[in-house]
């Protein structure tokens, strides 16, 4: 069973091929660095191992999609990261004299600098990636600035099932675009696609990336368990004054094995529908179960196990993948995790996030 379209507005997608000519400019500095050595993300030849798809109109594009194993999982060398285990990395900042009071900057395009953030390793299924540090101060005040000024509205999320599936949240929309004013949406598309996603996925016709969606939470605002699916494979969420609160219940921190896994790792505890994993949600705690993303200034209690959780400052960032990365092309429902609800006592009452979401529009046949 799949989500319905959740958007009552639908995002403008932006093509990679247009992010491409983008990257080919700035991935001199976007690329991956272990202790040792620094791995360059730039390859935008090809790939051997490519994804084949038959054209979105035909109506046997479900048997002619062939998904190769790992397509839709982390790249090399992230998916080699173990559990705690991090990586370096950079992305091109371009130098933004800002007033965030009034919203608006100028930038110096050819003056730009490198900005390094850390990749960190929290979850295998799904798999989730810690990014501390990815966003500067400036560049979350700018974000929120642009969101004000758009104008926010009530967000009217709606999934299957579920009428008010996000509540007392505003949102905004801002196009992962290189133009004026934008150029910061895009640049953080640039920071990101070359290291989170497959180099077939990155080469297809169909891979596109959403519009920045920016949220707001009042206290008490919250998003109920969902998968975000729907050709969605990558999602971004950056934390933009500090405040988390986004839980996974069925997330591993740890190199767990389950008694119901057997020797080739196959988890039979999977659960394949919304139906299975609200089902196996149902008496789990945040905090206790999964993996809890939560602000450092979050007041309740400091008890948890740690490896149950992720602690976030303003500009960190989650990324997580959504399908299965076995070759089957299914959603991966440990990937289902939610908002809860906002205090009064964090971020004065208020939640920023933003979501970046990585598509690939041929899933949706499917
Ligand atoms: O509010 C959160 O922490 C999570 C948001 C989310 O899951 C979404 O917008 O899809």
């Amino acid at each position: 069973m799949r989500l319905a379209r959740r958007h009552k507005q639908k995002p403008s997608l932006i093509l990679f091929t247009t992010c491409i000519g983008l990257a080919k400019i700035q991935c001199a500095s976007s690329f991956l660095a272990t202790s040792s050595h620094c791995v360059a993300k730039s390859s935008l030849s090809p790939p051997p191992n490519a994804l084949h798809a038959s054209p979105p109109s035909s109506s046997s594009a479900q048997q002619q999609l062939r998904i190769p194993p790992g397509a839709l999982g982390p790249p090399e060398p992230l998916k080699s990261l173990q559990v705690g285990q991090s990586a370096n990395a950079f992305r091109s900042l371009q130098n933004t004299a800002e007033s965030a009071d009034q919203g608006t900057h100028t930038q110096n395009p050819s003056s730009s600098q490198t900005h390094q953030f850390t990749i960190q390793r929290v979850s295998h299924s799904p798999e989730i990636f810690h990014l501390h540090n990815f966003l500067t101060p400036q560049e979350c005040i700018q974000i929120m600035s642009m969101a004000k000024q758009s104008g926010m509205e009530q967000a009217q999320t709606v999934t299957e099932h579920d009428s008010t599936s996000r509540k007392n949240c505003r949102v905004a929309w801002l196009p992962s675009s290189n133009s004026s004013p934008y150029e910061l949406v895009g640049n953080l598309v640039s920071g990101t696609i070359h290291g989170f996603l497959s180099a077939p996925v990155h080469a297809h016709s169909s891979s596109a990336v959403e519009d920045l969606q920016v949220l707001c939470y009042g206290a008490g605002g919250e998003f109920v368990p969902h998968h975000d699916g729907e050709a969605r494979i990558l999602t971004v969420i950056y934390y933009l004054n500090g405040v988390g609160g986004t839980w996974f219940p069925l997330a591993r921190g740890k190199e767990e094995r389950h008694p119901e896994e057997d020797t080739n790792g196959w988890d039979h505890r999977m659960p394949v529908n919304k139906g299975q994993a609200l089902e196996m949600i149902r008496d789990l705690v945040p905090g206790k179960d999964g993996l809890l993303v939560r602000g450092m200034d979050d007041t309740s209690s400091k008890e948890e196990p740690k490896d149950r959780i992720v602690s976030i400052t303003q500009g960190d960032a989650i990324a997580f993948y959504n399908y299965l990365d076995d070759g089957s092309a299914r959603f991966d429902w440990t990937a289902i995790h939610c908002g809860l609800p906002t205090t009064e006592e964090e971020g004065g009452g208020e939640k920023w996030i933003a979501n970046h979401w990585y598509r690939l529009n041929v899933l949706e046949e499917t």
